[in-house]
């Protein structure tokens, strides 16, 4: 048990978007240790985890929060790690309102917000492996190998479609 990325969530009801993240990480064989964790609803622990995460030995902090979500930030205010925010649509205004909370950090305090649910928990994945093959060769090879799966795959697509537009 060495997890590089910890993924926080605000409640058990991020999970079914935040288990993108940790799939992705998965993909390219880093472990992630994941919490629920609110910046609102139990500050003190958010606060802990935050910082004493590099202690620990993770390099990169996934934070995913709905509504007046400043779970990302928060966690940035108390580490040095990079933090990087999935804005949730858990609220009626359907993550505009997450998207706003944690993109529109004041200076000094950076959070990497990506974008609304599914694919921006994907991303966040994805980009905290980028971070971490920077210093590790072998992740750096699996990143490269998970861009050339999926240059396959849409080239296999567009074969599909010109066969059948060809047959059509
Ligand atoms: C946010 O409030 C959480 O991140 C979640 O997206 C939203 C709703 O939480 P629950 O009421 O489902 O626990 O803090």
């Amino acid at each position: 048990m060495n997890p590089k990325v910890l993924i926080l969530m605000g409640s058990d009801s991020d999970w079914a978007v935040m288990a993108e993240a940790r799939a992705a990480l998965a993909d390219l064989g880093i472990e992630a240790e994941v919490h629920v964790s609110s910046a609102h609803r139990t500050p003190e622990r958010t606060g802990k985890l935050a910082r004493e995460a590099a202690g620990r030995g993770i390099q990169v902090i996934i934070c995913g929060a709905g509504a007046a979500a400043h779970l990302a930030g928060v966690v940035a205010a108390e580490t040095e790690l990079p933090v990087l925010g999935v804005p949730l649509a858990s609220s009626d205004l359907q993550g505009l309102d997450a998207l706003l909370a944690t993109a529109q950090m004041p200076a000094g305090v950076p959070v990497g917000t990506l974008a609304i649910g599914k694919a921006g928990a994907r991303n966040a994945g994805l980009l905290a492996a980028r971070i971490i093959a920077r210093a590790d060769g072998v992740v750096a090879e699996r990143v490269r190998e998970q861009r050339a799966r999926m240059t396959r795959e849409v080239e296999a697509k567009d074969a599909a479609l010109q066969a059948k537009l060809a047959s059509s």
